[in-house]
């Protein structure tokens, strides 16, 4: 259970974007390394920390329904793994006209190791029935709703937080999406789910549920509040769809936005991430219109993390410069210069603009 020491421990170097539920973006320097420490990682909850027994259930169309622990979680085969997570909404205070949602600036983004047991195993204990096509997943956060839900037979009274995958997707080892308990290596804190939390790599953090509670095999598709109302697609012009992978994204780090630099060969650093990575290119331009040139980009250091690029920049110009950083993936995806506008300001992926001030 949350102790409120605790709480304010882990929340004392973020950025508060909300008190209640708590969320918080990652402070500029939690960019710079390729793990972010745990009280740097960004927190995004829509209800407020729950109490959690310990228990996981497994249980819906399965022939072994099960109750498992920590323990029975840390008997299987352990992986561990860098995941970059980023929240759908992040960059959601870039876009116009401005949606409803917590108003992120572009930080909710960060980088853990997670270890815990492949949902792979679990599920293939439980053995789901041939009817099976998703499974659901409940958080132990629970709430009033009133912000703005979606659907109108949402329980605006007490809404839990629950999310689906397909079964197949949910089922294949290769996805190693895993029930992760441990985060660089220490138990999960509150804010991140403890004592575990779903890890679905490449999509944004919003299919990562918290605070797991149960685990069920679905015959049908899962419509609710957190799945087919919220985080969706809801485009102006064409078929609304689900938030899923994150789209291709660079980040300059350093120099940091609105620094001053002397005159003289600059190394301009960053990173780039993409949920159908690798990423494949980072160009980087000083003036705007027409001058990209091609960062080193290195190679990824794991399948599902954040890679780091930099560029030796001839910073001679005294004076503003205005610096982007443009990426491209695996899947030929490119970063846009507008954001992709949707109702509820998901995805936003737009080449980033800040400004260097040379003496
Ligand atoms: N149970 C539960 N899980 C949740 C959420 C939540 O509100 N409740 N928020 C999701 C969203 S929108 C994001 S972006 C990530 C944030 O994970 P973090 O707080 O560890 O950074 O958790 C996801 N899992
Ligand atoms: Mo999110």
């Amino acid at each position: 259970m949350a102790v409120a020491h605790e709480l304010e421990r882990d929340r004392a170097a973020l950025r508060m974007i909300n008190p209640a539920p708590y969320n918080a973006e990652a402070p500029p320097e939690a960019l710079a390394g390729d793990i972010t420490p745990v009280e740097l990682h960004y927190v995004r909850s829509n209800f407020a920390v729950p109490t959690h027994d310990g228990s996981l259930e497994i249980g819906g169309a399965v022939q072994s329904p099960a109750m498992l622990t920590l323990d029975d979680l840390r008997a299987l085969p352990a992986v561990e793994q860098a995941v970059t997570l980023e929240c759908a909404g992040n960059g959601r205070l870039a876009t116009r006209p401005l949606p409803i949602g917590e108003p992120w600036g572009d930080y909710a983004v960060s980088t853990s190791r997670w270890t815990g047991a492949l949902l792979s195993d679990v599920l293939e204990q439980a053995r789901p029935t041939a009817d099976g096509v998703e499974v659901r997943f409940e958080g132990a956060d629970h709430g009033p709703y009133h912000l703005a839900p979606v659907l109108p037979e949402t329980n605006r009274e007490d809404l839990a937080f629950v999310r689906s995958l397909a079964l197949e997707h949910a089922t294949d080892p290769a996805a190693e999406i895993l029930i992760a308990y441990e985060m660089n290596g220490q138990p999960l804190t509150p804010d991140h789910g403890a004592p575990f939390r779903l890890i679905v790599p490449n999509w944004y953090a919003v299919a990562s549920v918290k605070w797991l509670k149960r685990i069920d095999v679905l015959t049908e598709p899962y419509v609710g509040e957190f799945q087919t109302g919220h985080y969706i697609y809801e485009w102006p012009d064409r078929e609304h769809e689900p938030v899923t992978l994150m789209r291709v994204r660079a980040r300059i780090t350093d120099p940091a936005p609105g620094a001053t630099i002397a005159a003289g060969t600059y190394t301009v650093r960053g990173k780039a991430w993409s949920g159908s990575g690798p990423v494949t290119d980072v160009h980087v331009s000083f003036t705007g219109e027409g001058d990209w040139h091609p960062a080193k980009l290195e190679p990824p250091k794991g399948l599902y993390q954040w890679q780091e690029w930099s560029l030796d920049w001839e910073a001679s110009g005294v004076g503003r410069h205005s610096l982007r950083a443009r990426a491209t993936d695996a899947a030929g995806n490119v970063q846009p210069d507008v954001p992709p506008w949707n109702r509820l300001g998901y995805g936003n992926n737009a080449i980033e603009v800040s400004y260097v001030d040379v003496r």
